[in-house]
C-alpha cells in the first residue's frame, strides 16, 4: 500500500484547523498538529469532531524557531499548513505585540525552518486574511491595493509579504489563502456570528436577557469555515504557488445577521432608534439586543466583500452552503447544546469582544 500523505497543520485546535484535520484524514492524509501547551481550549474541537484519537499531536510554538525546526525534520511533512495565529482582531489592538509575534515572526520562523532545512518537496499553505484590505473598497481580490486597518491585519500583510518573497527568492512552493470570514458552530464564542447565534438561542429559551453588540453596520463576507478549508487543500495540489482569495461574494450587515439568526431562534426583531440608541426588540416590545460603546473597535474595517473569480476559475473552487444554511446549522447547534444541558465549549477568549 502507498505511504499516506503528510500533513502538518499548525492551529490545528482552532475552528479551520479542526476541519481541516477532518478534512485531510478523510482523504487518506496522516496528520500531525502543533498543540500549544498553554492553550486554554485544549483540544475541545478536535474531540467535538471525533479525530482526536487520530491525530498526531506535537507539543510547540510559532514563536519558537527551534522547536519548529526540530518538528518539521522529524515528521517530514508533505504540506504544512500556517493557521497558527492570534485571529481576533479586537484583541490585537489590546495585545499588538503578541499579535505580532505569533503571527508575523511565527510565519517568518517557519519559512526560515523550511529554508535551512532544504525540504523542497514540502508545500507551505499560509493563512492569510481579508482583513488585509482593511479599507479598501469592495469587492477585493488578489490585485486590490492593501489597506489594513488594525495590529492583526498589518501582522497579516507582513506574513503574507514573508510568504511572497520567500517564494520568489528561494522557489519554496508556498502560496497564500487570503479567506474572507468563515464561521461554523466550531467558532470562538467572542466572533460576532457565534455570540449572536448562541445569545439568540439562549434568549429564546429565557436564560439571557439581551445582547449587547458593536458595529452594526459593518458587512461581512461570511461563509462556512467546511467549504474554505478545501480551498486550501485546493491550492497545495497545483503545480504552481500562487495567492488566493477565498470568499462568496456577498456581504451583510452585523444587522442583517443577527435579525437573521434570531429569526431561526424564533424571535422576530424589529430595529428602532440610531446610533448609540440603536436597539433589536421582539414583538412583544421587548428590547434584546443594545449597542455597547466598549465593543466598537478603534478602527473598524466597514466593508469586506471579495471576488474569488481567480480560484473559481484555477481551483474549481466554489462555497457550497449558503448563509441561511450556515446560520442554520449555528443556531441548531447552539439548540442542541442547550438540550445536552452541557456548557458550550469554544469559550471567550477575551473580556472585549
Ligand atoms: O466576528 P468578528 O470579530 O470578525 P472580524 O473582525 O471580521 O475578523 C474575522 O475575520 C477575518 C477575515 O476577514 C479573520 F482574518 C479574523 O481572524 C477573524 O476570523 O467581527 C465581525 C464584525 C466586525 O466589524 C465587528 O466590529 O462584527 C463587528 N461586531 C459588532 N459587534 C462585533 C461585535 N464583533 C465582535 N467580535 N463582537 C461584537 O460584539
Amino acid at each position: 500500500m502507498k505511504n499516506p500523505k503528510i500533513a502538518f497543520i499548525t492551529g490545528i485546535t482552532g475552528q479551520d484547523g479542526a476541519y481541516l484535520a477532518q478534512f485531510l484524514l478523510e482523504k487518506g492524509y496522516s496528520v500531525h498538529g502543533l498543540l500549544r501547551w498553554d492553550w486554554a481550549e485544549g483540544t475541545d474541537r478536535l474531540k467535538t469532531l471525533g479525530i482526536e484519537d487520530r491525530l498526531h499531536l506535537h507539543h510547540g510554538d510559532m514563536t519558537d524557531a527551534g522547536n519548529l525546526t526540530r518538528l518539521i525534520k522529524a515528521i517530514e511533512p508533505d504540506e504544512i499548513y500556517n493557521l497558527a495565529a492570534l485571529t481576533h482582531v479586537q484583541v490585537s489592538f489590546e495585545t499588538p505585540s503578541s499579535a505580532f509575534q505569533a503571527n508575523a515572526m511565527g510565519t517568518l520562523n517557519l519559512l526560515e525552518s523550511l529554508r535551512i532545512l532544504d525540504m523542497p518537496k514540502i508545500r507551505l499553505y499560509q493563512a492569510s486574511s481579508s482583513e488585509m484590505f482593511g479599507s479598501a473598497p469592495p469587492p477585493q481580490n488578489e490585485t486590490t491595493p492593501f489597506q489594513p486597518c488594525s495590529p492583526y491585519g498589518v501582522s497579516k500583510l507582513a506574513a503574507y509579504w514573508l510568504v511572497r518573497t520567500y517564494r520568489d527568492s528561494y522557489g519554496l512552493h508556498a502560496s497564500n489563502g487570503i479567506l474572507f470570514n468563515h464561521e461554523s458552530p466550531l467558532r470562538g464564542q467572542d466572533f460576532v456570528t457565534r455570540k449572536i447565534a448562541r445569545a439568540a438561542v439562549r434568549i429564546a429559551a429565557g436564560l439571557q436577557d439581551a445582547l449587547a453588540l458593536g458595529n452594526l453596520d459593518a458587512m461581512r463576507d461570511w461563509g462556512h469555515a467546511r467549504d474554505f478549508v478545501r480551498g486550501m487543500w485546493l491550492m497545495l495540489q497545483q503545480d504552481a504557488p500562487d495567492d488566493y482569495v477565498l470568499a462568496t461574494g456577498e456581504a451583510h450587515t452585523v444587522r442583517n445577521f443577527a435579525t437573521r439568526a434570531f429569526a431561526q431562534a424564533g424571535i422576530k426583531l424589529t430595529w428602532t432608534g440610531v446610533g448609540l440608541n440603536e436597539q433589536g426588540a421582539d414583538s412583544k416590545g421587548r428590547v434584546l439586543v443594545t449597542l455597547a460603546p466598549s465593543l466598537f473597535r478603534p478602527k473598524e474595517v466597514h466593508h469586506l466583500r471579495g471576488d474569488s473569480s481567480r480560484a473559481r476559475e484555477k481551483l474549481g473552487w466554489r462555497p457550497e452552503t449558503t448563509l441561511d444554511g450556515l446560520i442554520r446549522e449555528m443556531v441548531e447547534a447552539e439548540q442542541g447544546v442547550l438540550e445536552d444541558g452541557k456548557e458550550p465549549p469554544f469559550p471567550q477568549q477575551s473580556a472585549a469582544a
